[in-house]
């Protein structure tokens, strides 16, 4: 699919809003966080630590899911991060079963990375829009007709999607692979989030070809509510995330991946931030940086009006109740079929590899 193919891009957006219904509804029927009973919460976090022990399993959880279980995974030896760092430590954990707090690309992942362990998710359904928009079978014929182009593809995509790339990124590494690539004078295909694709093609300056979705939380971020909101704060400086609309990143002070804002929050002296992502960073910048304040960057809408508000209703669905019951009951684990597995893990294992080159470069340290 390519911006110009309007029917495309009708039929994805139509599938888009018929999956935000279905998340919708889904979250209408589960019990909210906040209605648990305290003692109910402390329960399931007793019971969680229990069963992870029994199952010699590890916890981990992206930076954008509930704090509860980001705590969760600190306090039982897991880790919370971006899902290039959920990844590589997955698949380098001692343990015989992982359990992924996150959307479903980043189970298939983990699946694909440690074959040998077993993993599940609290909920099987927790996807992510950028996944929706880009079916394999779409995509595939757009590479097809684009052969003379190196594909790239966001870790944001289905295991099919990656089996048919020739790298796969993170917003932590993308621009580093893209710089390299260009250098090397590849032409690139890019997919599936087109703001991303843009911010990295105007900053290298590559040739790249942009699939048209976008992901429905990052996609809300008004440049105008954000500009009404730096008058009232005029001394915080703006994070905004990638996946957010150009007006967006060309107010925001700094441009990064999860992991990225983070970094600028506890290194930058300013005592106020207003933050362009989903709200469940707020958990990691307020542990490391305590004494600062971050304020969720305005949405297009609020509340009912509001398709995420901040929030990514996919990521929602990661809670104490279906992680208890999926521990307890070894139910949605999740499966790549091998050979398809295989496939995929040649991109996956490309962007490791020069991530780890890159570190080494940088740091010096492997
Ligand atoms: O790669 C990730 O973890 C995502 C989805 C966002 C980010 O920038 O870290
Ligand atoms: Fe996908 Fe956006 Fe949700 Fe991340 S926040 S999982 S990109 S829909």
């Amino acid at each position: 699919m390519n911006q110009k193919d309007p029917s495309n891009m009708i039929s994805n957006n139509e599938k888009l809003a018929a999956d935000t219904l279905l998340v919708r509804n889904y979250l209408a029927c589960i019990p909210e966080k906040n209605m648990l009973q305290d003692a109910e919460r402390q329960q399931y976090r007793h019971d969680i630590k229990a069963l992870l022990k029994e199952k010699n399993a590890v916890l981990v959880a992206h930076y954008y899911t509930d704090p509860e279980l980001q705590s969760l995974a600190e306090e039982t030896g897991g880790l919370v991060a971006d899902s290039l760092e959920m990844a590589r430590f997955g698949r380098d954990c001692a343990g015989d079963m992982l359990v992924v707090a996150g959307v479903r690309f980043m189970g298939e992942t983990a699946c694909i990375l440690s074959p040998e362990k077993t993993v599940l998710m609290p909920n099987l359904e927790a996807t992510c829009s950028l996944d929706i928009a880009c079916p394999i079978d779409k995509f595939s014929a757009f590479c097809d007709q684009h052969p003379d182009r190196t594909v790239v593809v966001y870790a944001n995509t289905s295991a099919a999607v990656k089996a048919r790339a020739d790298w796969v990124v993170t917003s932590s590494i993308a621009l580093e692979i893209v710089e390299h690539l260009k250098s090397n004078g590849e032409k690139i295909l890019w997919a599936p989030d087109k703001h991303l694709g843009r911010y990295i093609q105007e900053k290298t300056g590559a040739d790249m070809l942009l699939w048209d979705s976008a992901c429905i939380v990052h996609e809300e971020f008004k440049a105008k509510g954000l500009m009404d909101m730096k008058a009232v704060y005029p001394e915080a400086k703006v994070l905004a995330h990638p996946e957010s609309p150009a007006s967006v990143l060309a107010i925001a002070d700094v441009v990064g991946s999860t992991s990225q804002l983070i970094k600028a929050a506890c290194e930058l002296p300013n005592q106020t931030f207003i933050v362009a992502t989903d709200q469940g960073i707020f958990y990691k910048m307020q542990q490391l940086a305590p004494e600062k304040t971050f304020i969720v960057a305005p949405t297009a809408g609020n509340d009912a009006s509001c398709r995420s508000c901040a929030s990514c209703p996919w990521m929602g669905m990661n809670s104490l109740q279906a992680m208890y019951e999926s521990l307890r009951d070894g139910s949605n684990r999740i499966k790549v079929e091998p050979e398809l597995a295989k496939k995929a893990m040649i991109p996956l294992q490309r962007m490791l590899d020069f991530a780890a080159q890159h570190r080494m470069r940088v740091t010096g340290k492997a």
